[in-house]
This record gives C-alpha cells, structure tokens and sequence, in this order.
C-alpha cells in the first residue's frame, strides 16, 4: 500500500512507519517537530538522545535496506498537506498528528489553545485532503479511550444502541474527557463522523489506552531507532514514568488513591492494532471504531507490577501516594469491551514481569541521563 504517516516523528508515528516500511509499504513520513520542540520549552526530553527524522530514516535504510520518505512541514499548511496527497495518492493514512499530551493541554492558555487548534485544524485538513484528492483512502485516526471518560455504565465500542419512549436508535458512546487533549479527540471522533455520513469517507478511529514499551522489531535492528521514551510529567505515559522512577531510586508516583482503571497496551501492539486496521479497510461511508487496549489495571497494580519487575533484577522500589494533581475519579466502575481487534487477529503481548523487566534492563543502561527534576508533576488541574 501507498501510506502517509502523519506525527512520525512521535512515541508511536516512528516505531509504525519503520513497521510498515519493514512489511514493504511505500511510507511517507510527515512531522513538524512539534513534540521536540514542546519537549524543549518544558524542559521535558526523553531519556535517550533521539536522532531527527531525517536522520532516523537514513539509519533505518542503512540497517534495513528499506526507504521512508520524510517530509518536515505544518499539517495546519493545508497546501502542503493537500500536495502531498494529490501526488502521492495514498491508500491509507495513519493520523497521530495531535498534542498529545493531558497536562500540557491543561497548563495556561497558550497551550490550551495550541492543543485546541492544532489537533482539530490538522485532523479537519486531513478529511478535506481526503475529500478533495484520495476520496477512496482509508483514514487509520488514533483517537483515545479517555475520550469515554469513566463512566458508571460498560464502555462499548464507540456506538451505544439506545431505547428512549418505546423508540430505537444507535449513537456515539456518551463521551465525558477528563483533560482539553482528551476533549479534543472526542472533537474530532464528532468531526469525522460528521464527514463520513455526510460525504462517504471511510474512518477506522482507535480508541487507544495509555501505551507502554521501548523495543519493537525494527528498533531492535540499531538502538538510534528507539522510540522517544518519555519519563517527564508531560509526555511520559504511566508505565514508563514508574519504570524510570524504579531505576532512579525515586518512590513510584501514584496519584492519590491509585484506583484510576485504565486500559493499557504494549507499543507492539499498537503496531500490530494499526497493522490489522490497514489491512481490514473500513466501508465507505463507515465510521468504525474499535477500543484498544489488551488489559486493564489500577495504578496500584501497576505500581505493584513494576516493584515486582525491579525485585527480580535486585532493585528496591518503593511506592509512594502523592497528591493528584488531576482531576479524576481515584475509585470507580471501569468496563471497557475490547473484543474488535482481538476478532481480526490482535494477539496481545502482555505485562508480565519479564516485559517489565526487559524494558528495565534497557533504561539501566541510560541510568546516567535521568533528571530527577522531571520526575513530579508540574502541571496541576485544580488552579
Ligand atoms: N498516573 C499516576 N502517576 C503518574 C502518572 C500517571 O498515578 O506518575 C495516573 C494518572 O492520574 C491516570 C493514569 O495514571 O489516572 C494514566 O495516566 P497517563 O499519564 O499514563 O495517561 P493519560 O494522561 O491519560 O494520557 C496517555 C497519553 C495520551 C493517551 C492516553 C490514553 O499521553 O496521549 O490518549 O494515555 S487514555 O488514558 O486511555 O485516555
């Protein structure tokens, strides 16, 4: 297939484009070094140096044999973003080109409305990109599960089939974001439906869970092609900050009672999700949504899981509740289905012990670059 890859230069947009460059699709890889550069003016980089894009895919060829074709420009220049498709015209594109980031959405004005603006301005030209020059291509848009929130009610895939006074109808899943980032997906699920039932397009959105893990297949071919593994309040996702803090020798970060469920998934994993999405194309005229996750656990458990995964290589981790400086529910109902993926053929890698510990033995090795300063959260949602 002809794929563009929109945000690749991200946590999740690098190790997927050398992914499908690796299975023989022809990529091109798209990005505006936003992240880099919010990354510096938060002072929030990721433990290990990660080389550009540029030179990522260089390396990649070099090791692989396989090109990407790398283009730097704003998504919000939607003549760039419409020449590209006009030419190249994809069969599929992936679409991670958001902030994506909770506390920085929350963190002053500026950023609110950058999030604001950038997420929904990228995601609405990517549809009239679509609309205007590949009317047949096949839109994979990572969206997430805290568009749903934590609602009181089992968590469907994306639609909910409502009875009210004796008469049927099916709807999007009543959505409750608990962060402007989150609500700006749930925007965007609304934009995109929108357009689909409209004019025809065909939308795969993934709900995803917070994603953990450094390794995939192709990173493991030359450690320059790691992902950017984010341990900072702003980028890191749970499971990689707490792997951090084991090796610091900082107590695990659990946000005030560590109830908060949620759905987590290995970054493999994700590769293989959006691996199944392309290859599974949605309808025409068909917003599918599918829920991805492979587990769920309580922060506690996954503080427990990583203090399990740190004795095993000889490391005292301790834990220790702080202040959440969120907004969310500590203690709840959490159902999500997450059956969808599983019937195309996800086959979950999940979080045991040695997983944890194979990513521990990796950020060992990057011990000398942790700065405990990133570790606590900066960002409070109560001002
Ligand atoms: N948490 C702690 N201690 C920490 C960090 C987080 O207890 O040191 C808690 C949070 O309060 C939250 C849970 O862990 O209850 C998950 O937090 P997270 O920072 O891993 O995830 P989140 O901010 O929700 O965002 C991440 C990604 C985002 C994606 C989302 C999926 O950054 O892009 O959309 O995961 S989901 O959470 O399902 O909405």
């Amino acid at each position: 297939m002809k794929i563009i890859v929109l945000g690749a230069d991200g946590y999740l947009g690098w190790p997927t484009s050398m992914d499908l460059a690796n299975k023989g699709h022809q990529v091109i890889a798209v990005d505006n070094y936003s992240r880099r550069n919010i990354a510096m003016q938060t002072s929030s980089e990721g433990l290990m140096h990660t080389p550009n894009l540029e030179e990522r895919a260089k390396i990649f060829e070099e090791v692989s044999g396989k090109k990407i074709d790398v283009r730097i420009g704003d998504l919000k220049n939607y003549r760039f973003l419409e020449n590209m498709v006009k030419t190249f015209k994809p069969d599929a594109i992936v679409h991670y080109a958001e902030q994506p980031s909770a506390p920085y959405s929350l963190k002053g004005y500026e950023e609110a409305h950058y999030t604001l603006k950038n997420n929904l301005e990228v995601t609405h030209n990517v549809i009239w990109a679509v609309l205007e020059h590949a009317p047949d291509c096949h839109l994979v848009k990572l969206g997430t599960m805290g568009e749903y929130g934590t609602p009181n009610i089992d968590i469907e895939e994306g639609w909910l089939n409502i009875e009210h006074n004796g008469r049927k109808g099916k709807f999007l899943f009543p959505r409750a974001a608990g962060s402007l980032y989150h609500t700006t997906k749930v925007l965007d699920t609304d934009l995109l439906w929108f357009y689909v039932r409209t004019f025809g397009l065909r939308v795969t959105d993934l709900m995803q869970g917070p994603v953990y893990g450094l390794s995939t297949t192709e990173s493991d071919m030359d450690e320059r092609l790691l992902p950017n593994f984010h341990y900072d309040d702003i980028f890191g996702t749970v499971v990689n900050r707490f792997l951090v803090q084991a090796v610091a020798g900082v107590p695990l970060t659990v946000y005030g009672k560590g109830g908060q469920i949620r759905g987590y998934l290995n970054l493999k994993d994700t590769l293989q999700c959006v691996d199944l999405a392309l290859n599974n194309v949605a309808d025409k005229g068909e917003l599918r949504i599918f829920n991805q996750l492979t587990e769920t656990f309580t922060v506690n458990e996954l503080a427990e899981n990583v203090q399990k995964a740190g004795a095993a290589l000889g490391l005292n981790v301790e834990v220790k509740s702080i202040p959440n400086p969120r907004k969310e529910a500590e203690e709840h109902y959490y159902n999500p289905k997450y059956t969808g993926l599983m019937d195309l053929g996800l086959k979950p890698n999940l979080m045991t012990t040695e997983v944890l510990g194979e990513m521990l033995k990796i950020i060992i090795k990057y011990k000398g670059n942790i700065d405990n300063e990133k570790i606590f959260p900066r960002v409070k949602w109560n001002k």
